[in-house]
């Protein structure tokens, strides 16, 4: 029975210390293009039913932000299996509000451990649904109000955001082990810094696409370039 306890703490040890800060000597770097992989899709129009005096008459969906050229936006692009490096620096304190019908920021990252303040700038009900590997992570019913939410967050990797009240509010929480991480901007570019030589696996999530998994290596002082295709 005490073999299994310390077991058990041990485990529970080895799953916090995934990842660890360290001096970081001839840092390389990691950057890129994010492209949608065939024909972007068009965004469908909404006729919105249901708070159109909050959430407007017609919405255009959002969930892909994608540039003529086919760069995609708001692709979460991160090392998966980095071990140490530079000082975790994503936000342990980020703040998602919802305003006019929309998640705000509608992507962002977040450390492992974080408390979510969910708050709302509207007069109208909402809910946070979050949905990580299709199961629920976050359900909160958020009322107007200044009443503001709070939930930790351990599990890392991409959550959805939906809105159980009006289908079309979209969104997304990654949630990082590793500050090793990047938010494609509107012309689909990215960049990840300071990164220790080595060979790593890179990844990327988006809030609708499906996963990119590839193996990129940086050598010292080297920027390497990695472009992925997602759809
Ligand atoms: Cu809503």
């Amino acid at each position: 029975m005490i073999q299994v306890f310390i077991f058990i703490a041990v485990m529970a040890f080895a799953a916090r210390a995934d990842y660890a800060e360290a001096p970081v000597g001839d840092a390389g770097s990691i950057s890129g293009k994010i492209l949608y992989n065939g024909r972007a899709p068009h965004p469908r129009s909404i006729n919105v039913v249901k708070d159109p005096t909050t959430c407007g008459t017609i919405r255009i969906e959002d969930a892909w932000s994608v540039a003529a050229d086919g760069a995609v936006g708001n692709v979460v692009v991160y090392l998966a299996d980095i071990k140490k490096g530079k000082k975790m620096d994503a936000p342990l304190h980020p703040v998602l509000d919802q305003k006019q019908c929309h998640y705000l920021p509608h992507v962002q990252v977040v450390g492992q451990y974080a408390q979510l303040q969910i708050k709302t700038s509207d007069p109208v009900l909402h809910n946070v649904h979050s949905f990580l590997d299709g199961s629920t992570v976050i359900n909160f019913s958020v009322p107007p109000g200044n009443r503001s939410l709070v939930k930790k967050l351990d599990k890392i990797g991409g959550m959805q955001l939906k809105c159980d009240i009006h289908s079309f509010m979209r969104g997304g929480i990654f949630v990082a082990e590793n500050p090793y991480y990047a938010v494609t901007r509107d012309d689909g570019t990215y960049a990840i810094k300071d990164v220790p030589p080595g060979t790593y696996t890179i990844a990327t999530w988006h809030e609708e696409g499906g996963p990119l998994s590839d193996s990129v290596t940086v050598g010292p002082n080297q920027t390497v370039t990695w472009n992925g295709r997602v759809r």
